[in-house]
């Protein structure tokens, strides 16, 4: 199949899924474009079925805003053309199935059939999406796509009770690649983070509101209190430095460590024992799936897709947003008893199992069939 993959090139997760999609279709013979205003993060290397095609825009002294949605179109309509596509696989509704439905009806007029696929992320629907400045817009391109998918059964859930979908949602669940997130020990590098046998801590997120990165704070002085730890965060984002800063006043700063955007993030990982994942919201959590996939037990908010991912009691604990006191309490029980850490860290790597990208991608690849042979 020839697939048109549209996406934020961005450090979220919405950007690895649909790169590493792409990566793995691509593997499998079928010929990938990716399409985007930047080339993909994840996209780093070489392969001669994906070509990136980059959004470029022309200013001009009248924009305060550049057009983005119509050059997106306008090289979505181009890529569509030049490289035959089947298909156009868009990440994230907005605005990529608004552009995405646009980009189908220009390419009809010259007698192009092209059909458009949109997988829902998470805050394009529970937070952007619904917001009324972009709800008309959202409903109606979702509403036209060929095919929805969301990436948890409570996305789908939240897709239906906040628009007017008519149309069916294929729950797609987000995937890992397990040779990529294993346990790979690197004793030598856990003793330079932990020289004196401390557990160690990991959040990673785009520090934004919505993740709550403060309780992960506050979540970690608790645990400190009892028990000799580090604590690592890894990404960048707008609360960085107000986090920096109450990190600094807590006291603990030699403990705590901003780690930036790191690529390898398993690298972290595969050395840590608690993942902490405390967001306001969270439509699946490939964070915690990954933790998971390096051994790591999960310690999340209870809200959205999390207890999809992360099984209560087993892989870790859910807490209720914002209750710190619980998530500490839950984070001591694991980390306090070395036969019950490694029960848990047992228990994350086999839930991560059943996510393997193996068993997730020809989910997508029966769904573009499905739909290229008219049977959705
Ligand atoms: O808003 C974000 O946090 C980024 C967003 C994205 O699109 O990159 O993340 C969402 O999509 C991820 C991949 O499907 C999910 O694992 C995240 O749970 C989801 N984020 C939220 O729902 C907050």
């Amino acid at each position: 199949m020839k697939i048109g993959i549209v996406c934020y090139p961005t450090f979220g997760g919405s950007g690895v899924i649909a790169t590493e999609l792409g990566k793995a279709l691509a593997e499998k013979g079928h010929e990938i474009h990716f399409v985007a205003y930047r080339q993909p993060f994840r996209l780093d290397s070489f392969s001669e079925n994906i070509t990136f095609h980059e959004v470029s825009l022309a200013d001009y002294p009248l924009f305060d805003f550049l057009p983005y949605e119509t050059a997106l179109t306008s090289k979505m309509v181009s890529v569509a053309i030049d490289k035959k596509l089947d298909l156009f696989h868009v990440h994230y509704a907005i605005p990529h199935a608004s552009t995405a439905y646009m980009a189908k009806q220009i390419l009809a007029a010259s007698g192009h059939k092209i059909k458009v696929i949109t997988t829902l992320h998470g805050t394009d629907i529970t937070l952007v999406g619904k917001d009324a400045s972009y709800l008309p817009v959202v409903t109606f391109a979702i509403n036209q796509s060929d095919g929805i998918t969301a990436v948890s059964e409570s996305l789908k859930e939240e897709t239906y009770r906040n628009f007017s979908i008519t149309k069916q949602i294929d729950v797609i669940p987000n995937f890992i690649d397990l040779h990529r997130f294993s346990k790979k020990t690197k004793e030598h590098f856990r003793k330079a983070i932990a020289p004196n046998g401390e557990k160690l801590i990991v959040h990673t997120s785009n520090f934004r509101k919505v993740k709550r990165v403060e309780d992960v704070l506050h979540v970690f002085k608790k645990i400190h209190e009892k028990i000799p730890s580090k604590m690592l965060l890894i990404g960048d984002g707008p609360d960085r430095s107000t986090l920096e800063k109450m990190a600094h006043e807590s006291g603990m700063s030699e403990d705590i460590r901003f780690l930036g955007k790191l690529e390898a993030v398993e690298e972290i990982l595969s050395v840590s024992d608690l993942f902490l994942l405390t967001s306001e919201t969270e439509s699946f959590g490939l964070a915690s799936l990954e933790a998971m996939a390096c051994q790591v037990p999960v310690i999340s908010t209870n809200t959205g897709g999390s207890p999809e991912v992360n099984i209560h009691g087993k892989t870790g604990f859910l807490s209720n947003v914002g209750d710190c006191d619980d998530m500490a309490k839950n984070a001591i029980y694991i980390l306090s008893d070395e036969k019950r850490l490694a029960e848990f860290k047992a228990n994350a790597l086999k839930q991560a199992r059943k996510f393997d990208i193996h068993a997730i991608l020809p989910l997508y690849e029966q769904l573009y069939t499905d739909i290229l042979q008219g049977r959705k």
